[in-house]
């Protein structure tokens, strides 16, 4: 079947989430994973430098290790960002700069590099979730990811309406994109186990408020939920990589077949 928009449709999952069932179909979902770098997962990067406990956010790796799997099973469009700046900080307005601490702020040096810089160590998405080869890497200044980057177009000309969100920090970086997706009329699904914050009460009201007074943001479900809708076990959704084999319930559109290979 082919949309108004003429992109093929898949068959739909319903994904059991809150406040009510979320479907998608692969084809015009994107998985967007918000900001998996070494600087504010990792001990000496800029989040422990600023006295969080990474191991709150390294939570995120395994179960976002799988739904990554998932999606490159399913060929749904996956694309991860990263919040840094240009190593001269033209991009970083002074306000931003300005905050941290006195001695630790965007541009300090570190046991990583110069906090969230472009091109250093800290600035990199951590090992465990590498972008394959094809995926979109986004660079974003702000905590949006649609702020000053060209996300709504690549999305819009890949004719996506849903976004699976995923990433760190729940209440800031994840919940702005949330909410600029929203307005923006895409529909989205957190997933509560793949989203951290360096704070606990955080993390939930921050959940909390997507889904409350009837989805007012989008939903919010555990991965196993989406990992259920798409017919996928754990054993089938870990290593599988990108060019992995594709479940046979959920097809592959005829112009992305072509594609494959490219
Ligand atoms: C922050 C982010 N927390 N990715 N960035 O500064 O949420």
């Amino acid at each position: 079947m082919t949309s108004m928009l003429g992109f093929e449709q898949e068959p739909a999952a319903v994904v059991a989430a809150e406040p009510y069932p979320f479907c998608l179909a692969p084809a015009t979902t994107a998985l967007v994973i918000i900001d998996m770098q070494r600087d504010f997962l990792e001990p000496g990067g800029f989040g422990e430098g600023l006295g969080n406990d990474v191991s709150l956010l390294q939570r995120v790796v395994a179960p976002l290790q799988r739904v990554l799997a998932a999606a490159r099973a399913s060929r749904m469009l996956v694309i991860h960002t990263r919040e840094g700046h240009r190593s001269d900080m033209s991009d970083c307005p002074p306000s931003k700069a300005a905050r941290g601490r006195l001695d630790l702020r965007i541009g300090s040096p570190g046991p990583k590099g110069r906090v969230l810089i472009r091109g250093e160590l800290g600035h990199g998405i951590v090992d465990e979730l590498a972008p394959a080869d094809g995926e979109v890497v986004l660079d974003k200044p702000g905590k949006g990811a649609f702020y000053a980057t060209d996300l709504e177009l690549l999305l819009r000309n890949r004719g996506i309406t849903s976004l699976i969100v995923t990433g760190v920090t729940t209440e800031v970086c994840v919940h702005t994109t949330v909410r600029e997706a929203n307005d923006r009329g895409f529909e989205c699904l957190v997933l509560s186990d793949c989203v951290g914050s360096y704070f606990p009460e955080f993390q939930r009201v921050g959940l909390a408020m997507i889904a409350a007074q009837g989805g007012i943001f989008g939903w919010v479900a555990p991965s196993r939920a989406l990992l259920d809708a798409l017919l996928l076990d754990d054993s089938d959704a870990v290593g599988v990589s990108a060019g992995g084999a594709v479940p046979a319930h959920l097809g592959v559109p005829a112009e992305q077949s072509a594609n494959q290979g490219d």
